[in-house]
């Protein structure tokens, strides 16, 4: 049988500058959503922005801007409509009466490629949860009903089958959801324990930095990785060995601005590795134009679980694919971020001062990754050694 696959939706994205708001962020940010839909399976026709003061709140948009929009959606078969912030639900439903299309916001959006992507009973029931959390207040969505069975970006999941039932309904799923991953969640922590004392270090940052990679190459395993937002959901712990020193390594979800609360609150549990891990590495693409600001992101959300004060590796990848432009000397305008060369961001990332490491590789030319195994050796050797004081046979041939 071939797989013809369904045709890909045609999209267009929506996004606002707000106040205090450069205007070259929102291009940023539609650049992600961009990237986030053609994940999900669409195809991104147009970008439409629009400075405003605060968002309007019965359209996000002015009405003006929703005319505009309402236009370009029916001389282009557009069909669905996508917006960079959460939409409230009688906002949802005024913009889907205004364009006569389907509208999704972005933590619909994506929920969507979690629900899609979800392998594993635990990342199912994690989303499920989170769906559903999200749907709840927004079951009166004019096209739901009438799309629902033809299926597609926004609608994958429970509401394919449940949308017409009340929300007593979906409350009651809830609770039967959260006693599965209550269950799910001590028989995880049950079996964390088991592995006794080994040291334990986490991957951590954004979502498609090449987390994956790096436990591939570390690990010697076969984590899928591919150029995706949020390929991996699940954790994966392996067993690594550095010298002659035994430690695990975790992979689990990237991060990702805006993450929807409840898909955090629901992937609690996912991210307990993080939370009990004795060292974090923090992988940082820096060919990403952006990737100062997606350090910022994994910072306030390990903050946000509690993991930000571990001991820290940050490692710069994808040193093969970085580039810069070099600024003529008599060029006067100010020095952007683009202009920083490798050196540049070496010195600036790697003074002496700081309290955590710095390395620089590319997980896909091996460049540097000896070094990397160095620095985790000695870190994971310093926890070791706390942890078992008169225990010192482990790394004494390795000098
Ligand atoms: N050029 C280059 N690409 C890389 C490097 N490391 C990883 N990649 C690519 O980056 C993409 C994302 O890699 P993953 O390992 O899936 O990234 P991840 O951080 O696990 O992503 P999620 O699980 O989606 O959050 C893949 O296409 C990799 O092949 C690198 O050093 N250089
Ligand atoms: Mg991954």
């Amino acid at each position: 049988m071939i797989e013809t696959g369904k045709p890909l939706e045609r999209a267009i994205l929506i996004g606002v500058i707000t106040s205090g708001q450069e205007e070259t962020e929102i291009e940023d940010y539609l650049e992600e959503l961009s990237f986030l839909a053609e994940t999900a399976g669409a195809k991104p026709l147009k970008r439409f922005t629009q400075k405003v003061d605060i968002p309007n709140p019965r359209t996000f948009v002015g009405k003006g801007k929703i005319e505009e929009i309402s236009l370009y959606v029916s001389e282009n078969n557009v069909d669905i409509a996508i917006f960079d912030d959460e939409l409230s639900p009688s906002q949802l439903r005024n913009i889907e009466k205004a364009l006569e299309c389907r509208v999704i916001d972005r933590t619909n959006l994506i929920l969507d490629i979690f629900a899609g992507r979800a392998r594993t009973s635990h990342a199912r029931t994690q989303v499920e949860l989170a769906q559903y959390q999200y749907l709840l207040p927004r079951l009166t969505g004019l096209w739901t009903h009438l799309e629902r069975q033809r299926g597609g970006i926004g609608l994958r999941g429970p509401g394919e089958t449940e949308i017409e039932t009340d929300r007593r309904i979906i409350r009651d799923r809830i609770s039967l959801l959260k006693e599965q991953l209550k269950k799910i969640d001590t028989q995880m922590s049950t079996q964390r324990k088991n592995r006794g004392k080994m040291v334990r270090v986490a991957l951590v940052g954004y979502t498609n930095v090449g987390k994956s990679t790096l436990m591939n190459l570390l690990s010697k395993s076969d984590v899928f990785a591919e150029n995706k937002l949020f390929a991996t959901l699940d954790t994966t712990v392996r067993k690594v060995v550095i010298g002659n020193l035994p430690f695990l390594l975790s992979d689990t979800v990237g991060f990702i601005r805006k993450l929807p609360h409840d898909l955090v609150e629901s992937f609690k549990s996912t991210l307990d590795e993080v939370r009990e891990s004795d060292l974090l590495v923090h992988v940082v693409d820096i060919s990403h134009q952006n990737f100062d600001e997606q350090i910022t992101v994994v910072n306030e959300t390990l903050r946000e679980l509690g993991a930000s004060e571990k001991p820290l590796i940050i490692v710069f990848n994808k040193t093969d694919a970085f580039s810069y432009t070099i600024k003529d000397e008599d060029d006067l305008t100010p020095v952007l971020k683009g202009h920083y060369s490798l050196e540049d961001l070496k010195k600036t990332w790697m003074s002496s001062d700081k309290y955590y490491k710095t390395v620089f590789i590319s997980a896909k030319t091996k460049e540097n990754v000896d070094e990397l195994r160095n620095i985790l050796y000695e870190e994971v050797r310093k926890i070791h050694v706390q942890r078992y004081p008169y225990n010192d046979f482990l790394y004494k041939a390795v000098t």
